[in-house]
């Protein structure tokens, strides 16, 4: 059984790596009262971690996506090179908004800029950036070698704003400053905290104006989800980050609610904004069909407004029939399967859903760098114990804005309103296991081989790092970072696209017909 399974896994570990292993492994049991697993600290030197750095984390996630900002890497070409389009953050300019997503800046620091300095560089690049591309702001992200040389960024990013009157953001997201790209997310919440968000007012487009939190229109998710959110009647104020722009985000604090995709990357924002102006959050799930349906009617719940109510069940319901059955197709070809995932910091959760929706169960799960409230649910926040890593990213403390500040909903309605929905709130992977079901936390390449060759799942979502591994395994294997040049995979019409790519890929016969290079 999975008990064993793991025992044996373990025992090829030296005494004290099997130690650090096991703390970050569960075995789901509902009959114990409260089960822990270790998250978010450092993997073991020599492990094959699939992680990222607190750069692809800050750059590459969180500012990336944002189209009208030249993004610089201050750093060696390979750090700008290696995240240039791979994430598949896709950006289409509206009228009047620049793009320059397809690009990739960087001052490709040479072994004289670490010994001298690469201030200068960096101006250079700066005024280079202003004068061909006229952004409507610039990014500076500091790598490594950048922190250990003592470049200061930030110094020269308030010399540039102030010459070139567009605002430069600085971000000391230097690859080492976390255990992963966590940190960056925190790097990146901040900045936009302190310098973008409420710098700009707006008057509503219509009754329901909302912030969009977490979605990063990985291959074409957030045009899916705005079609939907447009039909319906919604005013999207700003998207964090995915298709967005950096002029929308300083309007951000206009907006009614903020709705929270992915939890880990931008819960921060979503905090501090509600204490700072006082709107609330609702965590919400765009993938799989159900979790899009109750993620709309909840929004409409929240606004508490006939017209929005009825309207949402139209577009539902109009949907619906669009899609029903043809997902139903699908699933009798691939009902009865199993799968792995491993991915990131949310979507080993979210993405539940959408399988089970094509009849395959989830019998594996975990996160790279999802934090243990990611796991098992806000309520541990405070008996997560801070560590050194953790003290590297200042802790940002706002306060109400006495001006901007608004009472969205009355207390007692919040309260009502958090018993029917996850508002200001969110229960982690574990509940979405069964008992008995295995959830494994910065997963390696050595226990996926594990997992992989015992459970034999019939799909195993991942990323490029062990993509291929599995592959010569006999083992098909998704991306549900990139999607694998797919997409979109969000809302009504991505469950089509997914039920489609799953159910191509499980049933080609391609599988039987591998010999592992090893065998
Ligand atoms: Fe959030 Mo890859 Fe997101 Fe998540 Fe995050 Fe990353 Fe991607 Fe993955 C992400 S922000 S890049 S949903 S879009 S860092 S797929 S946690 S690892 S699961």
């Amino acid at each position: 059984d999975n008990k064993n399974l793991l025992e044996n896994l373990l025992s090829a570990y030296p005494g004290k790596s099997m130690k650090n292993r096991k703390e970050h492994m569960m075995i789901k049991d509902s009959g114990e009262e409260k089960q822990h697993i270790m998250a978010n600290t450092r993997t073991v030197p020599g492990i094959m971690t699939n992680r990222g750095c607190a750069y692809a984390g800050c750059k590459g996630v969180v500012l990336g996506p944002l189209k009208d900002v030249v993004h610089i890497t201050h750093g060696p070409i390979g750090c700008s090179y290696y995240t240039w389009g791979t994430r598949r953050h896709k950006g289409r300019a509206k009228d009047g908004e620049k793009n320059f997503i397809s690009y990739s800046f960087s001052t490709d620091m040479q072994d004289p800029d670490i010994v001298f300095g690469g201030e200068r560089k960096l101006k250079q690049a700066i005024k280079e950036a202003v004068e061909i591309f006229e952004p409507e702001a610039i990014s500076i992200s500091a790598t490594c070698p950048v922190g250990l040389i003592g470049d200061d960024i930030n110094a020269v990013a308030k010399e540039a704003q102030a010459e070139y009157g567009i605002p430069v953001l600085a971000f000391s997201c230097e690859g080492y400053k976390g255990v992963s790209q966590s940190a960056g997310h925190h790097i990146a919440n901040n900045n936009f905290m302190e310098n973008v968000v409420g710098t700009k007012d707006r008057e509503p487009k219509t009754k329901y104006p909302i912030n969009l939190l977490g979605e990063y229109n990985i291959g074409g998710d957030g045009f899916e989800i705005s079609r939907i959110l447009d039909k319906i009647g919604y005013d999207v104020v700003s998207i964090m980050t995915g298709d967005g722009t950096l002029e929308e985000i300083k309007e951000a604090h206009t907006a009614d609610l903020n709705l929270v995709q992915c939890h880990r990357s931008i819960n921060y924002i979503a905090e501090m904004m509600e204490e700072k102006y006082g709107i609330p959050w609702l965590k919400i799930n765009f993938i799989g069909v159900q979790g899009t349906i109750e993620t709309l009617r909840n929004m409409a719940k929240y606004f508490d407004d006939e017209e929005l109510i009825q309207r949402t069940e139209e577009v539902i319901e109009e949907e619906l029939g669009e899609i029903k059955d043809v997902i139903a197709q699908y699933k009798k070809m691939c009902e009865g399967n199993t799968a792995c995932l491993f991915v990131g910091g949310s979507r080993a959760h979210h993405y539940q859903n959408l399988f089970k929706e094509i009849g395959i169960e989830t019998v594996v799960a975990g996160y790279e760098f999802g934090h243990r409230d990611d796991y098992e649910g806000r309520e541990i926040i405070p008996d997560i114990e801070m560590t050194a890593d953790d003290r590297n990213i200042p802790e940002l403390k706002v306060t109400k804005d006495e001006k901007r500040y608004k009472l969205r909903l009355s207390e007692e309605r919040y309260e009502q309103l958090k018993k029917e929905m996850p508002l200001g709130e969110y229960k982690g992977l574990v509940t979405a296991m069964e008992d008995g079901q295995i959830l494994i936390d910065d997963l390696n390449h050595y226990e996926t081989e594990v997992l992989l060759d015992a459970l034999k799942p019939a799909v195993f979502g991942s990323g490029i790092k062990d993509k291929y591994v599995a592959q010569k395994m006999g083992i098909f294997s998704k991306q549900l970072h990139s999607y694998d040049y797919s997409g979109p995979y969000a809302g009504f019409k991505g469950a089509v696209n997914f039920a489609r790519d799953i159910s191509a890929g499980i049933n080609t016969p391609t599988w039987n017909y591998i010999t592992a290079p090893w065998k």
